[in-house]
């Protein structure tokens, strides 16, 4: 069973649903002109510019005529949608929860918003686990680690922290995060945060993998939950759309101004916000530069989780958190906006897919 979860209406967009509809792809395309001419190809802030657009390029043409990601066949004819919509509270959302737990078969759960992780397995050892002998490691794949400041409410930056901290999880092994995220990361955790959490770099590194999950299957867990942030894959390549961080929203972002006619200094300060948007939420900014260059493709994801489920089923740990006779395997996260082309829906429904099939062929 794949379940889209609500929206929870405390929650901010990362950024107006509608905002592709108003997307101006001639205006997008004179202001690069301008800045080829004003800053030349050596600025790399030009060159990148250039480099996306015409990745985006097929996408960029019928941007306009976009549905958004939950409206897309691809996903409605494999997702049930009765809790789609919005709640006011946490209270409603943990009850839907709750209710999609009790019906006991293997789920994937869809959202808008890595938050709900943190509910869904709060909601899980409230209603479940209890006192019993559940002890659960997670398997994630993220752009971000999502472990800022655990004393902050529950929001979608500190989600792991949260249920480290809480005793809810009790190791994770991170795929995505970027090198340079992962110094700075690791330098504002605390000790006893760090070990927790093992970040790994190259999925090619078959020796690198091993070892990860290894590590993981000795934290005394004998249960593990699949998160998947979809930021944590080659949003470029793959030309995905319907998420906070994607470099598409550069290129929406480019269309906002009229950089044609300006002097450097103002150009400068409008690069500033196409390519490091404000945010409304928690951080001041969300850094698009180069996001999404160096994520993992669709095949290489499943590729991996295979070996996941694989490993951790001969080594008698659960693969999903355990309800009775059935698991609630994992979720795909960050599923928000306009999905041009349906191309975020149809890897989605493979990544769901998978989780599923392999939840069947290794359960026991
Ligand atoms: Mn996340």
């Amino acid at each position: 069973m794949i379940t889209w979860l609500p929206h929870l209406a405390h929650e901010p967009f990362p950024y107006d649903p509608e905002c592709h509809l108003m997307f101006d792809r001639h205006r997008a395309e004179s202001n690069i002109s301008y800045l080829v001419s004003t800053f030349g190809m050596n600025d790399e802030r030009v060159a990148y510019l250039l480099d996306i657009f015409a990745d985006y390029s097929e996408s960029m043409s019928f941007v306009r005529k976009a549905g958004l990601i939950q409206e897309q066949a691809e996903l409605l004819s494999i997702v049930d949608m009765n809790y789609a919509g919005t709640v006011s509270n946490e209270n409603e959302f943990n009850t839907l929860i709750k209710r999609t737990i009790d019906i006991q078969k293997p789920t994937v759960f869809l959202s808008d918003t890595h938050s709900s992780t943190g509910l869904v397995l709060s909601v899980y050892e409230k209603n479940v686990r209890g006192n019993t002998k559940f002890r659960t490691g997670v398997v994630c794949v993220d752009s971000h680690a999502d472990l800022y400041d655990h004393s902050q409410p529950l929001w979608k930056g500190n989600v792991f922290s949260s249920l480290i901290h809480a005793g809810t999880v009790q190791a994770m092994v991170i795929v995505g995060v970027p090198h340079f995220r992962q110094i700075s990361i690791r330098s504002e955790l605390t000790n006893s945060m760090n070990q927790r959490v093992v970040m790994l770099e190259d999925l090619n590194d078959r020796d690198e993998v091993n070892q990860a999950i290894a590590w993981l299957g000795d934290q005394n867990i004998n249960q593990v939950f699949y998160s998947i942030d979809l930021d944590g894959l080659t949003t470029r390549k793959l030309q995905l759309t319907a998420m906070e961080y994607c470099p598409f929203h550069i290129l929406l972002n480019l269309a906002k101004y009229e950089l044609t006619g300006l002097n450097k200094d103002q150009i400068d300060e409008h690069l500033d916000d196409i390519i490091r948007p404000p945010s409304h939420q928690q951080l001041g900014r969300r850094n698009l530069f180069h996001i999404g260059d160096n994520g993992l493709n669709t095949g290489e994801l499943i590729k991996f989780l295979e070996i996941c489920f694989g490993f951790f089923s001969h080594k008698g740990i659960n693969n999903g958190i355990k309800v009775d006779r059935h698991s609630i395997v994992g979720d795909i996260v960050e599923l928000f906006g306009p999905d041009v082309g349906s191309r975020t829906a149809v890897e989605v429904a493979k990544i769901a897919q998978a989780l599923l099939v392999n939840s069947a062929k290794y359960s026991k």
